[in-house]
């Protein structure tokens, strides 16, 4: 299947997704009516194995979300799996060495890129589906193009080899970690600092230095702009269910203030004198 925000990139558009950590396919169903991008199925901080990825990757491929998977750990098996469950791109955590990144591109992607090992699988509709059709040899050059390979900057080991892990060959892009990577540095949560933001110059300018994307993280809806127009090619934004906690206690906050009661909202009618 074609990655649709490896086309959006491609485009220079700014594609804007979220981390799914809620589980349930009906949520899945409902980001996708939300103009939402991608989702980030997590299984680093998500409680989600392969297996239930697979559903929402489903989900996701019905609802034109671009689902990309956060691995558990940097293991074969976790990356093999989410992979061959179909998730269009991995993100990978708590990398700390460019050693560690070719590692996971021998994982990550098929010969003559990696190491990857083959399967038919759902991937490819256990080998019915194009490419599968037109040969081995095709099918793995489709998916290594199609498949993004994506570590996390979070780590001052990862930090200070960024430029040699973004020029990598089989790495697609790099996804920054500002919590982890803030927390690293010896500043938690100053996202301000500016030896953080020089970080986050270094980090965006080895990637388009490389010809890679670079995606960063808030939870503050108001920076999403800001991190397009800092350079960042896509943003995540938030979790799905810090924002449904947020927007159901907007709307309670609203009906105790007795907004809603007088129409304020344009849905509820105003009460009849
Ligand atoms: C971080 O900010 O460290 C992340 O990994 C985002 O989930
Ligand atoms: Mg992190």
């Amino acid at each position: 299947m074609k990655n649709t925000l490896k086309e959006k990139l491609a485009r220079g558009e700014n594609p804007v997704g979220t981390f799914f950590e809620l589980g349930g396919m009906s949520v899945v169903e409902a980001l996708g009516r939300t103009g939402l991008d991608f989702i980030i199925i997590d299984g680093e901080h998500g409680p989600f194995g392969a297996e239930s990825a697979m559903d929402f990757v489903r989900a996701a491929e019905i609802a034109g979300l671009t689902p990309l998977a956060r691995v558990q750990e940097t293991s074969r098996s976790s990356i093999l799996k989410l992979l061959d469950v179909g998730a269009q791109g991995l993100i990978v955590p708590d990398v700390h060495s460019a050693e560690q990144v070719r590692e996971l591109v021998d994982y990550a992607k098929f010969s003559p890129l990696g190491k990857r090992g083959f399967c038919p699988s759902r991937k490819d509709g256990w080998g019915f589906d194009y490419p599968a059709t037109e040969g081995l040899e095709t099918n793995m050059a489709y998916c290594n193009a199609e498949t993004l390979l994506i570590p996390q900057c979070e780590t001052v080991g990862c930090l200070e080899s960024i430029e040699e892990i973004a020029a990598m060959d089989g790495v697609d892009g790099i996804f920054i970690g500002p919590f982890d990577l803030s927390i690293a540095m010896g500043m938690p949560g100053r996202f301000q600092h500016p030896v953080f933001i020089k970080a986050l110059e270094r980090i965006r300018d080895a990637c388009h230095a490389a010809g890679k994307f670079c995606i960063h993280f808030t939870i503050d809806p108001d920076l999403v702009s800001a991190g397009f127009a800092f350079g960042f090619d896509a943003m995540t934004y938030g979790l799905d269910a810090m924002v449904l906690i947020r927007a159901f206690k907007d709307v309670v906050s609203r009906i105790r203030n007795g907004a809603s009661a007088s129409g304020a909202d344009g849905v509820t009618p105003p009460p009849r004198s």
